[in-house]
């Protein structure tokens, strides 16, 4: 998979990609992700990038011409199967979304910043719109990261063990069950006797029923 990113702040972006499993899933080659700076697509004087809203209020607009001009510039090089606006008014991420994205092969990712993009590049060039959750954020980088953290793992051949994706919270809708590693006591606190057991039958039912537990004591919506 290839993800395209396009931002005012690719500093911010720099960091996240480069630890752990994202950094493993590039090195697998299984994961490509490229930040564009929107001012090298500027025009303008000073590379500006945002202007005054039309109608008067306070706050900046990130302007059509250099977003249009990143988009099409990258879009004559990679097809992409989705063009995502990060924004607070998207559709709220969860591990479905994430679960589709995984499948996709290329993503280009546009981060708003101040009062957001001018509406005519989600009417003609936006595909979809996604939120990481119901607050504010000063711009898209920091949710852009977030998602392609949650799509980057999920993807098939990252993660080492396969399975453990499967058995994540929210893969089944439901919560994760409680984990334990050695000591198998520690001040008295003991690992559940069914986990030493080595009846895997038991063990998967156990893991189960604390699952079920967990979500309907944490978050009943789910069920
Ligand atoms: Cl995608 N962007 C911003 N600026 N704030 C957010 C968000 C996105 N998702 C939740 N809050």
């Amino acid at each position: 998979m290839r993800i395209d990113i396009i931002t005012v702040q690719p500093g911010l972006l720099e960091s996240p990609f480069s630890h752990s499993i994202l950094k493993r899933a590039q090195t697998k080659g299984l994961l490509e992700v490229h930040t564009h700076n929107l001012r090298d697509y500027s025009n303008l004087k000073h590379k500006q990038v945002d202007d005054y809203q039309f109608g008067g209020g306070a706050g900046m607009v990130m302007m059509l011409e250099p977003m249009v001009n990143a988009i099409e510039t990258l879009q004559s090089k990679v097809q992409y199967d989705e063009v995502i606006y990060l924004t607070p008014d998207g559709e709220t991420l969860n591990q479905k979304i994430a679960n589709q994205l995984s499948l996709k092969g290329n993503l280009l990712l546009l981060c708003g910043h101040y009062k957001g993009i001018d509406e005519r590049i989600r009417t003609h060039f936006v595909t979809k719109e996604i939120s990481i959750g119901d607050y504010v954020l000063s711009g898209g980088e920091l949710a852009a990261a977030v998602l392609v953290d949650a799509i980057g793992r999920l993807i098939p051949g990252v993660l080492n063990d396969e399975t453990s994706a499967l058995l994540d919270s929210f893969q089944d809708n439901l919560l994760a069950p409680p984990v334990y590693t050695r000591p198998e006591e520690f001040r008295g606190w003991k690992v559940p006797d069914v986990l030493l057991s080595g009846d895997h039958k038991k063990i998967d039912n156990w893991r189960h029923d604390q699952a079920l537990e967990r979500t309907k004591a944490r978050r009943p919506d789910l069920l």
